[in-house]
């Protein structure tokens, strides 16, 4: 049974006709500045993203329950929903307090870290998001240079007595953990495809990394990407409108073209 968060996502897609997630990484040098910029990038972006990712960009200066409150509830208004990208990683007691909290904050999704397994580790994560109806998404293979030397480990599996990558290991786990989500950078299309043909259609393929960090929009989603979270590009364009339409364009026409290869 999908989570409410994968029914949210995919009417929020239909809804604006996008697969852009916005990361909305804003800094500035105080607080005030942090939100009122935040307000206005999502008002003038709304209609090109299908969802806003939160970082500790804005949680840190903003504290949760005040300004990341707030613009969580602006986009409720505008029916986008919102991912905290904590990136949970502790043992599981500690993991149900940052789930609560973030969920009573308001957030419908958050992003874990499945390196600390199943029991006692993501466990209550996944307890609390059944409870409240919201969504979990798992790192399987980060964006950054060095996600070779976690993600990309080879390791022992005993489940399957044998050797593999740790990413693929991972994604195993998604599937078995029933997540809302997997997160692939867009900079390693190869491990996409690898991902994708183990996850199908079940999971969808979440990639940041795009512009920036030297990922490419075409190539991410022809590997098998679903949804782009684009920060940068966006947040610190000019127009940062214009950027996400041009975006949201190009995500679009990808698909337009795999629609033609099949
Ligand atoms: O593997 C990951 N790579 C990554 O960039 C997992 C992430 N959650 N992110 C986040 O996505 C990162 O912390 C930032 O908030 C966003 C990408 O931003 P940008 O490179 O588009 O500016």
């Amino acid at each position: 049974m999908p989570r409410e968060f994968r029914l949210l996502m995919e009417k929020s897609e239909k809804k604006r006709n996008s697969r852009l997630i916005l990361a909305l990484d804003v800094v500035e040098e105080n607080p005030e500045k942090i939100f009122s910029r935040s307000m206005s990038i999502i008002e003038s972006v709304h209609e090109y993203i299908c969802a806003i990712k939160i970082n500790h960009h804005l949680i840190l200066p903003l504290g949760l329950f005040n300004g990341v409150k707030r613009i969580i509830e602006r986009a409720r208004e505008l029916e986008l929903p919102t991912i905290v990208d904590c990136k949970a990683n502790d043992i599981g007691s500690t993991n149900r307090i940052i789930a609560e909290n973030y969920f009573r904050a308001g957030f419908d999704a958050l992003i874990a870290n499945p390196f600390v397994g199943w029991e006692d580790g993501l466990q209550p994560i996944f307890e609390v998001a059944d409870k409240m109806g919201r969504g979990v998404i798992l790192l399987i293979y980060m964006s950054h240079k060095a996600a070779w030397e976690g993600y990309g480990q080879n390791v022992y599996d005993p489940t399957s007595g044998r050797v593999e990558p740790q990413y693929i290991i991972f994604a195993k786990k998604a599937l078995s953990w029933n997540a809302d989500g997997a997160i692939v950078g867009a900079t390693y299309p190869e491990k996409i495809r690898k991902i994708y043909g183990i996850l199908g259609d079940s999971i969808p393929i979440y990639s940041p990394g795009v512009g920036v960090q030297g990922g490419d929009i075409e190539t991410a989603i022809l590997a098998g990407s679903y949804y782009l979270i684009v920060g940068r590009l966006i947040v610190e364009a000019d127009n940062p409108a214009r950027t996400a339409k041009i975006i949201r364009d190009r995500i679009n026409n990808s698909l337009k073209r795999i629609k033609k290869l099949i």
